[in-house]
């Protein structure tokens, strides 16, 4: 264990800041988790990726708001990062005995969830009506705000052709060679509502440590979003590591398209909306380089095990973010 690890709770802030985080996929959830810990309910709001949604087996799926309250609740499978804990896979199991479709694995306990969604959705309520009901169901405090009420899915360009985004990544197992991305319908969508009051009200911007490609850039292409998140004081968490990725094919996304995956690369991605950039000790060789790109860094633990790791790296990051200078 080194000296820095979480072995206690850290001390709540002292002041309390308003926080939006961008969040996708299990990082995403991970941190925003650790903001959940250390700040008031009312003082975050957490924005989350729907370029994952899709429907299957006639149900609507929306995997990182579901990662994201999982987590949040305590109820999220600490092995896969998604679904649920102590899940069975019974209707799975009996959906492949007729000859269904069983590769986007739907456990027992999470089916729940997705059928009482996809029920109030056909009955007319807004994902973020419903999300804002989960939230509530599972003593969930925090605000967490679907991007946008407006589908806009994921394409993944690869070598082998266009796949939707789930294709890609559980049923081809993120294996074609990416091309780019397409977000599809993005450019007619509206921020959920909230989202924009919300990103004009706070403090900081925390954009979690999740794939920068297909989990926050699609948030970003919600029009008003970038523009509004840019007005603020912005940190982002590296989801890179001694150039590779903790969990997903953010790393290898990188290299594909033709960008040798570090946190540098990350902090050049976003250079536009950043004040500050947190990196990972092992990665301080690159602070430098990041600070030439106007903008400030912090170098520390990133790597999240545990639920203490989550919110001292929380802690961390919004303390960074409060110190620095931000010019609008
Ligand atoms: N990811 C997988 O790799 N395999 C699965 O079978 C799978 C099922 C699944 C079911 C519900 C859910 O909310 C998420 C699920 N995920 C699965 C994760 C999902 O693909 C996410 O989009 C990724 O984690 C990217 O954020």
């Amino acid at each position: 264990m080194t000296a820095n690890s979480a072995t206690q709770a850290p001390t709540p802030l002292p002041v309390a800041p308003r926080v939006v985080a961008l969040a996708g996929g299990v990082g995403g959830a991970r941190l925003a988790d650790g903001l959940a810990q250390v700040l008031p309910p009312e003082n975050l709001t957490i924005i989350v990726n729907t370029g994952d949604d899709f429907e299957h087996l006639g149900l609507y799926i929306c995997p990182d708001v579901d990662t994201v309250c999982y987590t949040l609740a305590g109820l999220s499978n600490p092995a896969t990062g998604w679904g649920r804990a102590d899940e069975t896979w019974q209707a799975l199991e009996s959906l492949g005995a007729l000859g269904g479709p069983t590769w986007f694995r739907l456990g027992d306990r999470d089916l729940g969830l997705h059928l009482e969604r996809t029920r109030r959705l056909r009955m007319g309520q807004s994902l973020s009506l419903v999300t804002q009901h989960f939230c509530r169901a599972m003593g969930i405090g925090a605000a967490v705000l679907p991007m946008s009420d407006d589908a806009t899915p994921t394409w993944v360009y690869t070598i082998e052709g266009d796949l939707p985004f789930q294709e890609y990544f559980v049923r081809h197992q993120c294996q074609p060679k990416v091309t780019g991305f397409r977000f599809e319908g993005a450019e007619r969508a509206r921020p959920s509502p909230g989202v924009l009051e919300a990103l004009d009200r706070a403090d900081l911007v925390v954009i979690c440590p999740s794939n920068p490609w297909v989990s926050i850039d699609p948030i970003l292409a919600i029009p008003g979003i970038r523009p509004a998140v840019q007005a603020r004081r912005v940190v982002a968490v590296s989801p890179i590591i001694g150039g590779q990725t903790v969990k997903g094919p953010a790393g290898k996304m990188f290299l594909e398209l033709g960008i040798t995956p570090s946190a540098l690369a990350v902090a050049e991605h976003y250079a536009e909306l950043l004040t500050g950039f947190v990196l990972d000790r092992v990665d301080e060789n690159l602070a430098e380089q990041i600070q030439a790109l106007k903008v400030q860094t912090l170098a520390t633990d990133t790597i999240m095990k545990t639920p203490l790791d989550r919110a001292r790296l929380a802690k961390e990051v919004v303390e960074f973010g409060l110190r620095l200078s931000h010019s609008s």
